[in-house]
């Protein structure tokens, strides 16, 4: 797929989700340019591939310990099959479609889906079993619908956890999609009598998450508390689960206990199915307050994340490629300073082996030539300038390639600005690296100007009740109101500094007669 292909793919999606981060997309494509003239970016790649559009919210856990069923209830759409058998193998990744119908694409669907680089999964399973990462179908599958709840997210269902029966590519998927998650549901369910059962799964789960920096992202969920109502002190049954938890040493604080109503058994006593129900109710609120608070970061993550791509070429990406082209100019001269010497001792040695000084240059068969006709004149220092120059261009090119292919190991985006800067009609001594000229530093700026702006938008959007009704959480007004608050100081930094580094003299005059006109065009 193009990297058109795929702006069209996703500006038809952002119509129907969040038609805010529309202004946003066309905001990418000016970055993308910039990208290709720098040789910061291939042709067939995009800055806004390289971002995931949407929070993805995986569901991991024991096998039949109710994770179809809560995203049933999440989705309020009968999207997954559920009970006590293994109704699932596959991992499914389920994102809004704009069909009533829940529609089931294969796992190759999402090799090609921009809303989401899958494509690492494939090699991810390559790794494990050569071969295995074209039969990604065994492993994915895509589901569509329209329930408002997925709007703007992706939620992955998996199969169940089982640490002694998984085979090695689950694990790796599983991995994986924990890696790229930004909130994992981790359920296991209390009809386990004791944790203690559940401990390989727990100490597996613990081994690859607990020395991550983004732990917090991972709640544990204990499912079905609705089973536990039948003990002597239910209570103990969540409290020794949460001890179990904390004693593994797994953020405390990100446990939860619930059930699912329909499901659920019957109480036989309304005192206790009120608290029950209380607890639920409570414990839900705060596991769709992390959703739906997710779901927000993420649109401030889009917008910012260009800023942070600017920054970094500022910063890091440009300098780079100026001390890779200065470096490569420096091998280029001293080669051209060791051939032509070589080469005029030699010639000299040889003529003088011919006993060619012992005649006046003047008198040389050559230059006699060279003075009696003009187009031999002319021809023959075309031939030695043509020489020289082949030699000099060979060894340019030559220099490039070594350079490029050493960069290419731990940095293919410099190796390739490189071998973009180095083209043959290139001068050695450019004024800065190619498409780092004046006018596209001010285009940059402009970039980032329009993402303040869509962020203010996007404020202007959650800050109004009215202008987002179809969050699924009673709690969504507060919870945006939380991420605004939090956010607004971080981000004025931010453009603050990226403003101080851009901003020249020379550019912020223009931009401020560019920056109408882009306000204009909107
Ligand atoms: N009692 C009770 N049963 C539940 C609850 N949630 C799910 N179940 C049942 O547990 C079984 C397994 O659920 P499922 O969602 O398929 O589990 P998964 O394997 O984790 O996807 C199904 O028969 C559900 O009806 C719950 O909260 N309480
Ligand atoms: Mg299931």
């Amino acid at each position: 797929m193009t990297p058109k292909e795929r702006y069209l793919k996703l500006q038809q999606h952002l119509t129907e989700e969040n038609p805010v981060l529309l202004d946003i997309i066309n905001t990418y494509k000016e970055l993308d340019k910039i990208g290709y003239k720098t040789g910061l970016l291939k042709r067939d790649e995009s800055y806004a591939t390289q971002i995931s559009w949407w929070p993805l919210i995986s569901v991991l856990g024991t096998f039949s310990a109710g994770k179809s069923t809560f995203i049933n209830g999440y989705t309020s759409k009968a999207v997954q099959s559920t009970g006590n058998q293994a109704v699932d193998d596959k991992f499914t990744v389920l994102c809004y479609g704009g069909n009533d119908e829940v529609t089931t694409l294969p796992g190759l669907a999402l090799d090609s889906d921009p809303r989401f680089p899958f494509f690492g999964i494939s090699k991810e399973i390559e790794k494990v079993k050569t071969g295995e990462g074209s039969r990604i179908d065994n492993y994915l599958q895509l589901k569509t619908t329209n329930s408002a709840a997925l709007k703007g997210k992706i939620i992955i269902d998996s199969p169940g956890f089982d640490a002694d029966s998984q085979r090695d590519s689950t694990l790796r998927i599983t991995n994986h999609i924990i890696e790229m998650s930004d909130l994992v549901l981790v359920f296991f369910d209390a009809r386990h009598p004791e944790p203690g059962a559940m401990r390989d799964t727990l100490e597996h789960l613990v081994a690859t998450t607990i020395n991550r920096k983004d732990s917090d992202k991972i709640l544990y969920i204990l499912n079905q508390i609705d089973t536990a109502a039948q003990e002597d002190n239910p209570e103990e049954v969540i409290g020794s689960w949460q001890r179990a938890i904390s004693s593994q040493g797994l953020v405390g604080g990100n446990f939860y206990a619930i059930y699912n109503e329909e499901s659920a058994n019957d109480f036989n006593d309304s005192a206790k199915a009120e608290r029950f129900k209380r607890k639920k109710d409570l414990d839900l609120a705060r596991i769709n307050s992390r959703i739906d608070k997710v779901s927000i970061e993420r649109t401030y993550r889009i917008a910012n994340a260009m800023e942070t791509i600017i920054e970094d070429m500022h910063a890091h990406k440009i300098p780079l490629i100026e001390k890779a082209i200065t470096s490569w100019r420096r091998k280029v001269i001293a080669a051209d300073i060791a051939v032509f010497t070589a080469l005029i001792i030699a010639l000299f040695f040889v003529l003088k082996m011919f006993g060619m000084f012992n005649t006046p240059f003047l008198e040389w068969p050559v230059f006699q030539m060279m003075q009696d006709s003009i187009i031999y004149g002319a021809g023959y220092s075309a031939i030695a300038v043509l020489i020289i120059f082949v030699i000099h261009w060979f060894l340019r090119a030559k220099f490039s390639k070594w350079d490029s292919a050493r960069i290419e190991k731990t940095n293919p985006q410099l190796a390739n600005a490189l071998r973009h800067n180095t083209r043959f009609w290139r001068g050695m001594f450019p004024k800065e690296p190619r498409g780092w000229s004046k006018r596209n530093r001010r285009k940059l700026s402009k970039i980032v100007t329009a993402s303040k702006k869509a962020i203010q938008k996007l404020n202007d959007q959650f800050a109004n009740p009215s202008g987002k009704q179809d969050g699924n959480s009673a709690s969504l007004q507060t919870v945006n109101e939380q991420v605004i608050e939090e956010k607004a100081p971080v981000k004025e930094d931010i453009n603050k500094e990226v403003a101080i580094k851009i901003e020249t003299p020379e550019s912020t005059i223009a931009e401020s007669t560019e920056a109408k006109t882009v306000a204009s065009e909107k």
